[in-house]
């Protein structure tokens, strides 16, 4: 069992059984963090991205491996070649992709289709891969939870807990933490282990996880606050 306590504004204690934790790490993968990928082609500016959380990741990585967790699951934005899976709204939309891009063009040749699973640039990057064992969910939206089989997986190993880390904080990280709050799991969101393209983005997220008694979850600042703990 392990124990986080905050001992900021608003004070809490969350106990982490360790049987029934799982670590989530949502969407560590080229498409997001290097160049050539959808968060570039978005217009983004992604040279920052690894940088501030990858370190983190890989502290709650090693130590849930360590211990180990209940699962350490890994998700990947990731569309069938034929798109299929993927909605119009996205398909069409952001409509200021540079050059008109959209999900399953090619931006630059050696990252492949964008979000297209099984293109280079879909992969995980080398910092935070899967390892034999982990649980891989190819995910068509920003939640983890929506047409992937993750609330079934999580609740045959009778999981309660979620750490929660990747990118980014305000797509696919809030938006998994708010249906995992719907369906009754406790989770922290780790903020050194979390990020944004649009830093205040970051900020207004933790902020409104936590606001209200933790209305969506948890956070805690250092990954390795959490490799303490546990
Ligand atoms: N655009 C953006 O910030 N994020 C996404 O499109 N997907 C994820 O967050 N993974």
């Amino acid at each position: 069992m392990g124990r986080i306590r905050h001992g900021g504004a608003f004070q809490w204690s969350l106990e982490l059984p360790l049987s029934s934790t799982a670590l989530i790490c949502i969407d560590f993968q080229k498409d997001f963090l290097d160049e050539g990928g959808f968060g570039h082609a978005l217009g983004n500016d992604v040279s920052k991205l690894g940088r501030e959380c990858l370190p983190g990741a890989a502290i709650l990585l090693a130590a849930a491996r360590a211990l180990p967790l209940a699962a350490i699951v890994h998700t990947k934005e990731a569309h069938r070649a034929d798109l299929r899976d993927c909605p119009s709204s996205k398909l069409n939309g952001p409509r200021s992709l540079p050059a008109g891009r959209r999900v399953g063009d090619v931006m630059v040749q050696s990252m492949g289709r964008l979000l297209v699973d099984g293109s280079p640039g879909n992969e995980f990057v080398d910092a935070a891969r899967p390892l034999d064992g982990e649980k891989v969910v190819c995910k068509p939206g920003k939640g983890a939870f929506f047409m992937t089989g993750l609330h079934e997986f999580l609740r045959e190993r009778k999981v309660s807990h979620l750490i929660v880390c990747g990118v980014t904080t305000e797509v696919c990280v809030q938006t998994t933490m708010r249906e995992a709050n719907d369906r009754g799991y406790e989770s922290v969101l780790v903020e050194d282990a979390t990020a944004s393209y649009i830093p205040p983005f970051k900020a207004a997220v933790i902020e409104m996880v936590r606001s209200q008694g933790g209305i969506v979850g948890y956070t805690v600042e250092r990954a390795q606050e959490v490799a303490d703990a546990l």
